[in-house]
């Protein structure tokens, strides 16, 4: 009877037990028995077997509980104003890299090499949105105006396009139309640290972006094949916003490096338009490109395997994934990484953010 009723209570406590401090149980133990008398000792004995163990089972099923809510999968907001919603990854390893046989493959993706990612990871649902990022800009007043540069033809002299900017083109107004539910662009690497360190303020939580290890395992979500979705690049419209039959490139040459499908966009999507990839994630692949937080390298000869940024060297180039909504076949990969000085504002450019729990400081305080 006794233990039925307390088998429960029991377990708990015994998991308790198996990380217990016993030196401080001990003393607690002796600081509690000098309050009592004899008649009071036989009550306390009493209470210390059977209600002491219930409620370590409580504490003990709490943590358990808590435990549960990094499953993968599971998708939670640390605030309701604004901050982006977050999915749990499972931990993992994965080849990152492309083979020398993938088709469209540029020389800076090898050699390909084993990353482990073994500590909690969650990453954004979605980039970053415009209406998150304003949200942003309203509590703290923070500008990223201005200086926004998009690829196009500079004037009429010019037949093909160039990276070319303009004072006037903005987050806000990025030369095309947005709403509030598009990815924010047009912000550099001081704009998005700047986010990431006022969304960690807001939730008391290390937010900051994904290394670039972190983004190709997300992007991957344990695939092999050169997206997502598989090797078929017609495939694309269904699960990205890419250079489609839609794109309207200045330039008529550019034409034949669009995607031959429809995907119905021109310009950015609202996030979340296109299926997710099999971690639950958004937009990995197409929409915008995404800032991660590692020095841009030629190769990965001396890339970390589990799953830190590479800080080395001069560190004037950063590395941007994902591909975009005016870009093509061979820049659309898991695997295709671009090379883009901090300090540019782009206007097929955003970001996503991640959160990393784990008890290395190291990967806790990635940058940025
Ligand atoms: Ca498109």
């Amino acid at each position: 009877m006794r233990a039925g009723r307390f088998a429960w209570a029991e377990a708990g406590y015994a998991g308790f037990l198996l990380s217990v401090d016993f030196d401080a149980l001990r003393a607690f133990r002796w600081a509690i028995l000098r309050l009592f008398d004899d008649g009071g000792y036989a009550m306390f004995r009493r209470s210390l077997r059977y209600i002491l163990p219930a409620v370590l089972a409580f504490i003990f099923n709490l943590a358990h509980a808590d435990g549960e809510a990094n499953k993968p999968g599971t998708v939670f907001q640390d605030c309701t104003e604004a901050c982006p919603k977050m999915v749990w990854l499972p931990t993992g390893s994965f080849s990152m890299g492309s083979s020398a046989t993938e088709s469209g493959r540029f020389g800076n993706e090898g050699p390909v090499h084993t990353v482990t990612i073994a500590y909690p990871l969650a990453v954004g649902q979605t980039d970053v949105t415009r209406g998150e990022f304003a949200q942003f800009v309203q509590e703290t007043g923070y500008s990223a105006e201005g200086d926004c540069y998009a690829w196009e033809k500079a004037n009429t002299f010019f037949s093909t396009e160039v990276w070319n900017v303009a004072a006037d083109r903005s987050w806000r107004k990025p030369g095309y139309a947005q709403d509030d539910s598009h990815p924010v662009v047009c912000v550099n690497l001081a704009d998005v640290k700047a986010y990431t360190g006022w969304l960690s303020a807001k939730t008391k939580k290390p937010y900051r972006l994904l290394t670039e290890a972190e983004w190709e395992y997300a992007a991957r979500a344990g695939t092999t094949s050169i997206r997502y979705w598989g090797d078929d690049a017609v495939m694309t419209c269904q699960f990205a916003n890419v250079a489609d039959h839609s794109w309207q490139p200045t330039s008529v040459a550019n034409k034949e490096a669009a995607f031959n499908c429809a995907d119905n966009f021109a310009h950015s999507s609202p996030a979340a338009s296109f299926q997710p990839n099999q971690f639950g994630l958004y937009d990995m692949l197409g929409n915008v490109w995404q800032w991660t937080s590692d020095c841009y390298t030629d190769n990965y000869a001396a890339s970390p395997a589990d799953g830190k940024p590479t800080m080395s060297g001069p560190c004037t180039g950063r590395t941007l994934r994902g591909g975009s909504w005016d870009f093509g076949p061979r820049f659309v990969r898991a695997a295709r990484r671009l090379r883009t000085p901090p300090a540019f504002r782009k206007n097929q450019v955003g970001f996503r953010v991640a959160l990393a729990v784990s008890s290395s400081a190291a990967v806790s305080s990635a940058a940025p």
